[in-house]
């Protein structure tokens, strides 16, 4: 079974002005179809691995019996294809206030104005091509703020993850050029849930 890019419940220019319609049909078309392209070339040798999800295949991904080679591209490709899925269910227009969520996310970070704030200060932070997200610990079941370098998965720290942001220059480039800060900050407004 190969992986396959998932499409799209909304049209590309939903997210405008905020993501515009550009970017965001590069970021699907091209972006998320290279990394699920070169998950299936990762998986080729391995006819027992391509069933399974790509969530599992991360979170046990230094227990996978595959060439080093590969693991670095199922961590980097696989990685890069769950991420965008997500992204894009999270950023369904026709998304609801999740109530319940937004009160946790209240009383884990005092209010939701001081959680955007430091979710925000996480994302204009990254270091280069990477991820910040909200996840709840596997462990605590305590909601953390934890970016992420490359296309690396919260699922691969055993973390849940929520919703995250992309911050690669590829997710704004075209619209906001160096300014990733009004891109994050934009960026909210797409975010329904809460
Ligand atoms: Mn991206």
């Amino acid at each position: 079974m190969k992986h396959e890019l998932p499409q799209l419940n909304y049209a590309y220019d939903a997210l405008e002005p905020y993501i515009d319609a550009r970017t965001m049909e590069i970021h699907h078309t091209k972006h998320h179809q290279t990394y699920v392209d070169k998950l299936n070339q990762a998986l080729e040798k391995y006819p027992d691995l391509q069933g399974r999800p790509v969530e599992e295949l991360l979170a046990d991904l230094q227990n996978l019996k595959v060439d080093e080679a590969d693991r670095t591209a199922i961590r980097n490709h696989g990685g890069g294809h769950l991420n965008h899925t997500l992204f894009w269910k999270y950023l369904d227009p026709a998304n609801k206030k999740d109530e319940l969520l937004s009160k946790e996310i209240a009383s884990s970070f005092g209010s939701l104005d001081e959680f955007k704030k430091r979710f925000s200060d996480s994302a204009v932070k990254v270091f280069g091509s990477g991820w910040t997200w909200l996840v709840r610990d596997g462990k605590t079941s305590k909601l953390l703020i934890q970016s992420f370098p490359n296309q690396d998965s919260p699922v691969m720290l055993g973390q849940q993850p929520i919703f995250g942001l992309d911050v690669w220059e590829h997710a704004y480039y075209l619209k906001y050029q160096s300014k990733r800060p009004d891109y994050v900050s934009a960026w909210w407004n797409v975010l329904k849930l809460i």
